[in-house]
């Protein structure tokens, strides 16, 4: 039996619903910007969530839509230059208070932090976009409560490879058993599965259809005790996700 000792999130989709208001207003003000006649709407953003990490996002847009246009010799520079604006337009956002926290994540950190669990983030997005989510919403001191963000670049290859969680893992001198992934997508799921992280699914409006066979569990939202979860897969015994639930489910 493992004992449970760390909480590892997801940031985007996970923490919060940051992609459709939030990532892709800003890749699309970054793009008016830049002089670029692009706009991503939700529809077409929801297509290109496939691919995981910003710059990564674009140049898939430019080869499966944009064919025809003509790219930059230096398309890295352009790449950089473009998804360097789209982070300040993301983050000035974010420091507008204009994106909260789903349902949930505060009280389930503050119960961890209570029972002294350790706590990571595991994600592709940037490493400011966290520091300034974790600031407008948590508080400037948040950043301190996770003993590591693991994010953006750092790893050769972003989710769904493993890579993250195994870098993570690795620093924390953890065991994944001894760890719960908090995760929203399927590129995300992949990747904390393999690390042969138990991994806990809250869905949002774009992964609700994806497939996580493999989650410990599957919940619309990590819940309120006034608010219940809906439980899509899995069997727990409480409308909420709680510290002693996830201890259960990794047992
Ligand atoms: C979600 C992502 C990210 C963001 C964009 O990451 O796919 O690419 O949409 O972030 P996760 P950047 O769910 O792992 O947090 O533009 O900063 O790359
Ligand atoms: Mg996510």
């Amino acid at each position: 039996m493992s004992e449970l000792k760390a909480l590892l999130f997801d940031v985007d989709g996970t923490l919060s619903d940051t992609e459709r208001d939030g990532h892709r207003v800003a890749f699309n003000m970054a793009f008016r910007e830049k002089g670029l006649a692009w706009d991503w709407d939700v529809a077409l953003y929801g297509e290109l969530l496939a691919v995981t990490g910003g710059k990564e996002r674009i140049k898939f847009f430019l080869d499966k839509y944009l064919p025809d246009f003509t790219q930059p010799d230096d398309l890295k520079g352009f790449l950089q230059d473009l998804h360097q604006t789209k982070t300040k337009h993301y983050t000035e956002l974010l420091s507008q208070g204009r994106i909260g926290l789903r349902p949930g994540v505060a009280r389930l950190i503050a119960e961890a932090r209570e029972q002294g669990l350790r706590l990571a983030i595991a994600t592709t997005t940037t490493p400011e976009n966290v520091t300034a989510l974790l600031a407008s919403t948590l508080g400037i001191e948040s950043i301190d409560w996770f003993e590591l963000i693991a994010a953006g670049d750092i790893v050769p290859a972003k989710k769904p490879a493993s890579d993250i969680y195994d870098y993570t893992l690795e620093h924390m001198k953890l065991a994944p058993s001894e760890c719960v992934a908090l995760e929203d997508s399927y590129n995300g799921i992949r990747a904390s599965l393999g690390a042969k992280l138990p991994t806990v699914i809250t869905t949002n409006a774009y992964t609700q259809n994806d497939d996580f066979t493999g989650a410990k569990l599957v919940v619309d939202q990590l819940g309120e005790p006034d608010s219940p979860m809906k439980v899509i897969a899995g069997e727990v015994d409480n409308g909420y996700v709680t510290v002693a639930m996830l201890r259960k489910l990794i047992a």
